[in-house]
């Protein structure tokens, strides 16, 4: 597109998706405008755009923002609406894996609350990276977030897809959210020299770690020789979600959260296991007892998924069996 179709196509997205009345024009109840009202009031407003001009806007917009209406007589965006309008799409079953792009100072809030539609009716997502890596290059060094689409599909979440190929949802909570960019956590300040790991755990040795006092992983069993602790969060709630939650007799699974001192750490090798993501610390179940003694603090309990049989009681602080507690 030239810059000025650039310049034409922004006015007509502030038009036709947020603003209608900066230039007088109104939207019916489905997004639609009226061409010739449209083309007018644009006139009207030091914007004058011949029918042709608009129709090969409409034509060669790089992400088919508008559409027609079979007659030609009506225009509306295919989304990124903030004004109320109802484009009537029919729910449908997303690919199992969608993407997100966007840039590093929104994560800690994205990651706290999910991704949230904002000004927006709908959170936007993508089926490709590449469209992922262009929506978070707006606004700095793309992130690409990963959402679990088939995951908060069989969740009861709906989906859409607009007429230009966006998946819109209402919101993504925090769970369906992998971060395929995070290898390691950041160090809170104060605490240098640690490295936070994570391990997703099922609910047998969760009971023997909770004897320790939250202090030590337990011992392997013989058959089990290496002790695999797991590089970021996202990693272990995939396994303790997918795995723990649905294939363990107790159908619940929990990803723990720990700090190892970096300099002892460093002796054991990282295993890259499949994605960027899954990256695994691979410990000798022999040295497993030394670890221990260079975890600092406690075992922390961060995520907890149940599978739909499951019958495990949390009480309430819905961390640990409540049987448990003395
Ligand atoms: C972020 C453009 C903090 C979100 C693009 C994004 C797209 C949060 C920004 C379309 C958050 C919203 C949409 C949370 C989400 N805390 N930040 N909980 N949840 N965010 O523009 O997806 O060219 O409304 O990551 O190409 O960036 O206009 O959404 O960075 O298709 O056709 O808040 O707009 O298309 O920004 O972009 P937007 P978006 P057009």
């Amino acid at each position: 597109m030239s810059k000025k179709d650039v310049s034409q196509s922004k006015f007509l997205s502030l038009v036709l998706r947020h603003q209608p009345e900066t230039i007088g024009i109104s939207l019916d109840p489905n997004g639609w405008a009226d061409v010739e009202e449209l083309l007018e009031a644009m006139a009207r407003h030091g914007r004058r755009m011949s029918r042709e001009d608009l129709e090969c806007l409409v034509r060669e917009s790089d992400k088919q923002r508008f559409a027609l209406s079979e007659d030609g007589k009506r225009i509306r965006a295919n989304q990124g609406h903030s004004v109320e309008v109802d484009l009537a799409l029919a729910p449908q079953p997303p690919p199992e894996i969608l993407c997100h792009g966007t840039v590093d100072r929104f994560l800690d809030s994205i990651l706290a609350t999910g991704l949230r539609k904002g000004d927006r009716h709908h959170v936007h997502l993508s089926a490709d990276v590449e469209t992922a890596q262009k929506v978070g290059q707006r606004r700095g060094k793309p992130v690409i977030l990963e959402v679990l689409s088939g995951d908060m599909h069989r969740n009861g979440h709906s989906f859409f897809l607009s007429d230009n190929g966006v998946w819109l949802v209402d919101h993504v909570p925090t769970q369906f959210i992998v971060n395929k960019e995070t290898t390691t956590v950041q160090r809170p300040s104060g605490q240098q020299g640690l490295t936070t790991l994570f391990r997703p755990t099922g609910l047998n040795e969760l009971k023997l770690i909770h004897e320790s006092g939250m202090k030590a992983w337990p011992s392997r069993l013989p058959e089990q020789p290496i002790f695999y602790p797991v590089m970021n969060r996202e990693y272990a709630q995939q396994i303790a979600r997918d795995w723990n939650a649905r294939s363990e007799p107790n159908q619940i699974g929990f990803v723990l959260r720990f700090d190892v001192e970096t300099a002892y750490m460093a002796k054991f090798p990282v295993q890259k296991v499949g994605g960027k993501q899954h990256l695994e610390l691979w410990v000798p179940a022999e040295e497993l007892e030394e670890f221990n003694r260079h975890i600092v603090g406690q075992l922390t309990i961060v995520d907890v998924y149940r599978g739909p049989e499951c019958t495990v009681d949390l009480g309430d602080n819905l961390q640990i069996p409540k049987s448990w507690l003395v």
